[in-house]
């Protein structure tokens, strides 16, 4: 039988990727005292370097940009140190690895900035609640970004991409996804704004494209990605056409010449509303030509498929690789999966997120 598609290897800009299986950036809400990445990250992101290419969990590129307790950040000299010992980790074990790069906007408390409001392109408050170390909290409305304040915002992507290479990552990916901030300016849900970055589709796209246009610059476009999730409903976000407003969005990114744009499927029915694309990465693939990563749901089988049949490059597992540390060693072979245990998700220590079992002891990557 030939190579399944997910193992075979894959030039991703220049950087030789082992299969196109990726790791998608998952919180785990276990960073250390100030937002600093643990040895026990280190370890958790060691043990998945088998990985094609591992994405960060969400790391903040700003004091503003927080939105969770215990998630890691890249803007002091800590957050950078600690990164090291997992972008050391590894390499050191032949993987690859970006960070995402993120700034929650209006998914936030005013616990996270001294009692004042979150920011946000408008204030519009979202549905509903938030998690924070006191249990679930209600959304307060963010304040609305003064035009002046968006430069330094744009800066702060590009300072954090900056520490990201300092601390050894291959890459950034920003995360223009799931209701944060930057997808917060492109769906009109959320963007009431009477400036040049709201309003009609290019004045939406506006921030994004600044953001690429920073991250790019500081680093080379072949080491940036961003993913997007056109038809997310997390968060009350919401856009009234998301197949224009992505279309337009992914032409511009042609020009850009990216690493990768990572989709995302829905992850909510979303076949009864008008102009959401229920094939995300299908829908847009016609019109992005650059290499794409797909993410949500799919399996062994599905992920090869999706492959065979032209729709990707390369494919993200989330769940997957939280329970299975070699989860490509596993397609391999054909071999049974671990199954996630939800409640380990987020937060705690080594339970849940460092202890999944290997396939076998001989394979597994050493603790330290
Ligand atoms: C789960 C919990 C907190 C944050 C995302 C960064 O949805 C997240 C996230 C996921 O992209």
């Amino acid at each position: 039988m030939s190579k399944q598609p997910l193992l075979t290897k894959y030039n991703l800009s220049g950087i030789e990727l082992a299969n196109r299986m990726v790791m998608a950036p998952m919180t785990r809400s276990r960073a250390g005292e100030g937002n600093v990445a643990t040895d026990l990250m280190a370890k958790y992101y060691r043990q998945r370097s088998s990985a094609g290419l591992i994405i960060s969990e969400g790391t903040q590129i700003s004091k503003q940009g927080v939105g969770y307790p215990w998630t890691p950040g890249i803007h002091t000299d800590e957050q950078v140190e600690g990164w090291k010992k997992v972008t050391d980790a590894v390499h050191e074990e032949g993987g690859k690895i970006f960070a995402q790069i993120w700034h929650v906007g209006r998914v936030s408390h005013p616990r996270y900035h001294d009692g004042e409001p979150p920011v946000a392109p408008s204030a519009i408050k979202p549905k509903g609640q938030i998690f924070t170390a006191d249990g679930m909290q209600d959304f307060v409305t963010p304040r609305a970004l003064e035009t002046n304040e968006i430069p330094g915002i744009v800066e702060d992507y590009a300072q954090a991409t900056r520490n990201a290479i300092e601390a050894g990552f291959d890459g950034v990916e920003i995360h223009g996804a799931n209701g944060y901030l930057i997808d917060q300016f492109l769906k009109d849900g959320t963007n009431k704004r009477d400036d040049r970055y709201g309003g009609n589709l290019e004045n939406r796209s506006r921030f994004a494209l600044e953001v690429i246009e920073a991250v790019t610059d500081a680093i080379g476009a072949e080491q940036t990605g961003i993913r997007f999730s056109p038809a997310a409903r997390n968060q009350g976000i919401s856009d009234s056409n998301p197949k224009e407003t992505f279309s337009y969005l992914l032409e511009q990114l042609n020009d850009f010449g990216l690493a990768y744009v990572h989709l995302m499927e829905p992850m909510s029915d979303v076949s009864e509303l008008e102009n959401y694309p229920t094939q995300v990465t299908k829908f847009f693939r016609p019109i992005y030509e650059g290499t794409i990563i797909t993410n949500v749901a799919y399996d062994q089988n599905s992920g090869n498929k999706v492959i065979e049949d032209g729709i990707t490059d390369l494919v993200a597992y989330g769940r997957p690789f939280i329970a299975n540390p070699d989860l490509p060693a596993r397609f391999a072979e054909n071999a049974e999966l671990n199954e996630p245990d939800q409640s380990t998700f987020y937060g705690g220590g080594k339970e849940g997120y460092t202890d999944y079992p290997f396939m076998n002891e001989s394979t597994e990557v050493a603790a330290e």
